[in-house]
């Protein structure tokens, strides 16, 4: 249940908060704690924010950024109030939640349905598509001025956690709040450039390379396959982590049900990124080879040679592929659309 009034009166009652983001942060988690922090400048409060782990690199033209610290350089610093936004679950917050102890209360805002409310204040919806939009709505409750640099805090959230507008989670206040962060002065047509448009130059010659190795296998060729080899990465100055929305591009293609990429990552391992479209699920496929993750993305981290684990791996997808099409055999296609090809495997 949303608590405004609760979440207003703790602000209220705070001269210094500490805001907290989750591991492995997302647009969300960060948007909503730089906009908490400039809502507070607004109300005249001290605020710090911590997150255990590095912001995304293409986070950090987001407003404060900058000041987004480790838990552990808070040193002694006390506080009125500890914050989180975007927190799940109390381990989410990691290192985290060691400064918890520093606060004399707690609150959170949060939109995962399943947070069991860890704080003593919980502003928690499980059906709100961000919980940008549960900021903007707390910060228009307590009077904060909608400035520009909020609504691109907010809209790093709002835009992230829909899948850019593209999510079944897309509802109507999503989109009632866009209106808000337009008016407001929001440089729409820049930032989604940055967030979901702009790549690097390894990661654009390694996207060339995966599409190189495309191939369609399986029953009907209905399962998109990629491979990128140390020497690919090597050779375009590329990170692991350059590559992993391109195994979408194979799912994204016409008549693919599943797509898998495999790559061989520095560390002398293989990671293979697997997709599907609905009602076909991947994390069982995974879970095979000691993998795991959502039904339609998920993940395989193993030792072996790369052509040799993509063949066993894809031969697993196929026969998947053909249990599911004698099942339905008689009756008629179901709509295999709809697939969240974007998710990610964690
Ligand atoms: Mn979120």
């Amino acid at each position: 249940m949303r608590d405004v009034a609760g979440i207003a009166e703790a602000l209220a009652g705070a001269e210094s908060v500490c805001i907290c983001s989750h591991v492995s942060p997302d647009g969300d988690t960060i948007g909503s704690a730089l906009a908490m922090r400039l809502i507070l400048q607004q109300m005249g409060r001290r605020s710090r924010l911590f997150c255990q782990d590095k912001v995304p690199d293409n986070l950090m033209f987001l407003p404060g950024a900058g000041e987004i610290r480790r838990p552990e350089e808070n040193g002694d610093e006390k506080y009125d109030l500890f914050l989180s936004v975007d927190v799940s679950d109390i381990a989410r917050l990691g290192e985290c939640e060691k400064l918890m102890s520093r606060c004399s209360r707690s609150a959170q805002i949060d939109h995962h349905g399943t947070n069991h409310a860890f704080a003593e204040v919980n502003s928690i919806d499980g059906n709100a598509s961000a919980t940008c939009v549960m900021i903007l709505e707390q910060m228009k409750a307590m009077g904060v001025k909608l400035t520009p640099e909020i609504a691109q805090c907010l809209y790093a959230g709002i835009s992230t956690d829909t899948g850019n507008f593209s999510f079944d989670c897309t509802d109507a206040e999503a989109f009632r709040a866009m209106g808000d962060l337009r008016e407001a002065g929001l440089p729409l047509a820049e930032i989604n450039m940055v967030l979901f448009r702009e790549k690097s130059r390894p990661q654009l010659l390694l996207l060339g390379r995966a599409i190189e190795s495309l191939r369609f296998e399986g029953k009907d060729g209905r399962i998109a396959v990629m491979t990128l080899t140390r020497k690919d990465f090597e050779e375009c100055g590329a990170l692991s982590e350059h590559a992993d929305t391109v195994v979408n591009f194979g799912l994204e293609t016409t008549g693919t049900v599943m797509a898998v990429l495999g790559r061989e990552n520095d560390d002398g391992r293989l990671k293979f990124s697997l997709r599907s479209r609905k009602p076909l699920t991947v994390d069982d496929v995974a879970a095979r080879f000691g993998g795991g993750g959502h039904s339609q993305a998920a993940g395989i981290s193993m030792e072996g040679s790369l052509q040799s684990a993509t063949r066993t791996i894809v031969g697993a997808m196929d026969e998947k592929l053909r249990q599911r099409e004698r099942k339905t055999q008689d009756r008629p296609a179901g709509n295999e659309s709809g697939a969240e090809g974007s998710r990610s495997e964690t």
